[in-house]
């Protein structure tokens, strides 16, 4: 059987609002991205994964979604989005647009219906309970705040469920009617022609449903890194038919923040539930060659045991860019590179990881993602004047350190560079069937 494509493939990240601008504002948008793409298919990779730009009031950039399907004014349009799905199939990329189903926005219309009255027919799509205003329902931590993933609603005199921010109340996988609803939402994106879908917490969806406390021994993480049940994975094949039902190859990646392999295989199914699933343990293990090889250990037993297809990723708009991480040096910046193409499994790169980005440097008064996220998310340098292709020289995060040398233009002049060790690499992989979908074989 001949590999599907996103088995032999690599991933780019793309988070919009720091790729590029087509007008001089100081957040990107998808003409921008569209605009760079010459950008994208000179590196080499073949897919875009590209982070939300549904209308959201931003209060977690666009993981708030008020809108599932339209496009943001901060990023363009519907015709906007149309224009660059068709600029990236003319330039053989595809296209996964970020599905974010665990949570809507607290601007959702389907929210503000739920919240207007107890009788709403929409209050359901929701998750409530009753009580006291001063005793949540259990002990589940929210995300970034660290306080309770439950806030209570004065007017109806209940608590809404909030794995993430208030702003994000989660909705009721047990209502057949949001079932059907984000399945629609993903026949939407999927008739518009994308390749498939990066969902958002998937491993989130199903919640146990007595609503047990947290154990006193994971005190301190946030509900959103326990949730682990059985119901989401009956949600997960419902998820997996919608695309099967499309014809060529569509794929869901999911976002399992377990910090577990073992339990992130489990969403893989029998070959039902994802096709592909991001596995964090690696993200967080330090640079050192016995924890990377626990790392490797673990993938190769639990998910390729499986005869499911690991994936591997350094870096995301979630976490401190890998360089960063990793103490700064641009030698192993390179060297991890090496190690990320020749993992047996789907890489998936961060947009400026090419470049050797490291973090900004973000000054307290310009701080503005509540989960301290800023410094991955600085924008993408495209040349070394001072508005680095953005037309402004105030975008809205700093820019990322060097920025003068560590840009596209200046890297790409530069046949030594960072850049081009991942255009080469990039290459070597593509042309060698034995890095794309060989075995791996340990040496001591
Ligand atoms: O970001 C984290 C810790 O700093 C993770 O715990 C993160 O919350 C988790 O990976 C889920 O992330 C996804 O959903 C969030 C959104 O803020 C993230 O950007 C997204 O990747 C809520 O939608």
């Amino acid at each position: 059987m001949i590999a599907p494509w996103w088995q032999t493939g690599v991933f780019y990240q793309i988070y919009p609002r720091s790729f590029a601008t087509s007008r001089g504002e100081p957040t990107g948008d998808l003409a921008g991205v569209e605009a760079h793409l010459d950008h994208v298919e000179w590196l080499g990779v073949d897919a875009v994964w590209l982070s939300p730009f549904y209308p959201s009031p931003m209060a977690d950039f666009g993981y708030d979604v008020a809108d599932y399907c339209d496009v943001d004014p901060v990023f363009g349009d519907l015709a906007a989005f149309d224009r660059l799905l068709a600029a990236c199939h003319r330039r053989g990329l595809k296209l996964l647009v970020d599905l974010v189903p665990n949570h809507t926005s607290d601007q959702h219309p389907w929210f503000v219906a739920a919240r207007s009255s107890r009788d709403d027919p929409k209050r359901d799509w929701y998750i409530w309970r009753d009580g006291s205003p001063d005793t949540p329902p259990n002990n589940w931590l929210a995300a970034f705040t660290g306080g309770p993933a439950w806030t209570w609603e004065d007017a109806t005199q209940q608590w809404y469920l909030h794995q993430f921010l208030p702003q994000q109340p989660d909705l009721n996988w047990t209502n057949a009617a949001v079932v059907d609803a984000v399945h629609d939402v993903m026949r939407f994106w999927l008739d518009r022609g994308v390749d498939g879908f990066r969902i958002d917490v998937v491993h989130g969806l199903g919640k146990d449903p007595a609503f047990p406390d947290d154990p006193p021994e994971s005190a301190g993480m946030p509900h959103s890194a326990l949730n682990d049940t059985a119901e989401t994975h009956a949600l997960l094949r419902g998820l997996r038919k919608v695309v099967d039902a499309y014809p060529g190859d569509r794929l869901i990646l999911g976002e399992v923040f377990l910090l577990s392999t073992e339990r992130v295989a489990t969403y893989y199914g029998d070959g039902d539930e994802l096709h592909l699933s991001f596995n964090f343990p690696p993200l967080f293990t330090p640079w050192h060659a016995r924890r990377w090889r626990r790392q490797i250990d673990d993938t190769t037993l639990h998910i390729a045991g499986r005869g499911a297809w690991p994936t591997w990723v350094l870096s995301n708009h979630d976490n401190q860019r890998h360089r960063t991480r990793y103490g700064g040096s641009e030698h192993r910046a390179r060297a991890a590179l090496f190690l990320l193409l020749g993992l047996r499994g789907s890489p998936v790169l961060y947009a400026g990881e090419e470049l050797g980005l490291e973090d900004a440097v973000i000054p307290d008064d310009r701080r503005v993602d509540p989960g301290g996220r800023d410094g991955c998310r600085a924008p993408v340098p495209w040349d070394g004047t001072p508005e680095h292709g953005w037309g402004t020289t105030d975008p809205w995060l700093p820019w990322p350190p060097d920025a003068g040398v560590r840009n596209v233009e200046a890297l790409r002049a530069d046949d030594g560079s960072i850049l081009h060790l991942y255009r080469r690499l990039l290459a070597a992989r593509r042309s060698s069937s034995a890095l794309r979908t060989g075995d791996l074989e340990m040496i001591e």
